[in-house]
């Protein structure tokens, strides 16, 4: 018999870092994690972990053949600034490795009789305004509009999620008998902020970025103006999107890809709420016109009203708890001890 199991893709990024660590203190002990990378030693005794590459196909058969995956968190990806520099890697990884995992839990989900559930990441990326005039007259997008991602990411992730929603509604649609599909289900995060992981290779991270040079004392510059507003979230509240989107009766569901959020800052509220922490932070904008123009063409906001109504998601931390009660305690523990 195979053992039954949780599978996270890409957990030794941010997101996986965090939502790994909150499966197993929720009592999830079948956990099997996937990275290029090593766990950190502090999160190794959360899963059985295993180093490898997910564009490998023979390793994921392997996988099949050990476990019987029931959920996929399929958090690996290289985000939004990484992925310009290398767009053909980015396309490999974000999207033939997010194809590799649905074929698996397409097959998975026809031998059990019983949908494999594969939860994936989207982004804010997904979207793309054309111009700050559109951004300021659509201030909070719903996900069917302004589908026009400018970067590598944003297309792949965007793909990623008709990939998904294909997979779960309409695959092997002309075969004799419907097999059983999968049971796919997507979050649109805005950006992400940890208290615990410095983030690294996105185009959102001028938020963390500032916040944590603060908090060691480091002198920071924005690669954006003042005025550029996205909206953001703290990662608690990523991981309780996660787990809730996965926990939601599939009935209640009215459509595959839902935005999530839980406020919207200008980078200049951004400073004065880490100066509010860090009275001393020496933080300034040196806008670096190539990764201002990727930021301007996200949304300032998102409206997440499906998802609220479909499966009760609200988020936990507004701007005030979010940084009074989990980044800034959890960033000075983390730097002064
Ligand atoms: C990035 O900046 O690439 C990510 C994202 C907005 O998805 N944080």
């Amino acid at each position: 018999m195979r053992k039954k199991v949780t599978l996270i893709t890409g957990v030794s990024g941010e997101v996986g870092l965090a939502l790994v660590k909150n499966l197993s203190e929720l009592g999830y002990s079948n956990l099997l994690t996937l990275d290029i990378r090593p766990l950190p030693p502090e999160y190794t005794n959360y899963s059985s972990h295993i180093q490898g590459d997910i564009l490998d196909k023979s390793l994921l058969n392997r996988l099949v053949s050990e476990y019987e995956i029931i959920t996929i968190f399929h958090m690996a990806a290289l985000l939004s600034t990484r992925a310009e520099f290398t767009p053909v890697a980015a396309h490999q990884v974000n999207v033939e490795g997010t194809m590799g995992l649905l074929q698996l839990a397409a097959e998975q989900s026809e031998w059990r009789g019983d949908p494999v559930m594969f939860i994936f990441p989207s982004s804010i990326a997904a979207y793309g305004m054309p111009d700050l005039e559109t951004k300021s007259k659509f201030p909070k997008v719903r996900e069917w509009e302004w589908n026009y991602p400018i970067t590598m990411y944003g297309c792949n992730k965007l793909y990623c999620e008709m990939l998904g929603t294909y997979f779960n509604e309409y695959y092997r649609q002309l075969a004799a008998e419907r097999p059983q599909t999968l049971d796919f289900r997507c979050v649109r995060f805005p950006g992400l902020i940890s208290a615990f992981t410095v983030p690294s290779g996105g185009t959102s991270d001028y938020g963390p970025e500032m916040l944590h040079a603060a908090a060691q004392g480091e002198a920071y510059a924005a690669f954006v103006r003042p005025d550029t507003q996205i909206p953001f979230m703290a990662m608690p509240d990523a991981v309780t999107a996660l787990l809730d989107l996965s926990q939601a009766p599939k009935q209640a569901l009215s459509r595959t890809v839902y935005n999530v959020t839980s406020y919207s800052l200008t980078a200049e509220q951004f400073r004065q709420q880490v100066l509010m922490a860090f009275p001393d932070a020496e933080i300034n904008f040196e806008p670096d016109l190539k990764r201002q123009q990727i930021v301007d063409s996200w949304p300032a906001d998102l409206n997440d009203n499906d998802a609220r109504r479909d499966w009760d998601w609200k988020p936990d931390y507004d701007i005030e708890r979010s940084f009074s009660e989990y980044l800034v305690p959890n960033i000075l523990k983390r730097y002064q001890g």
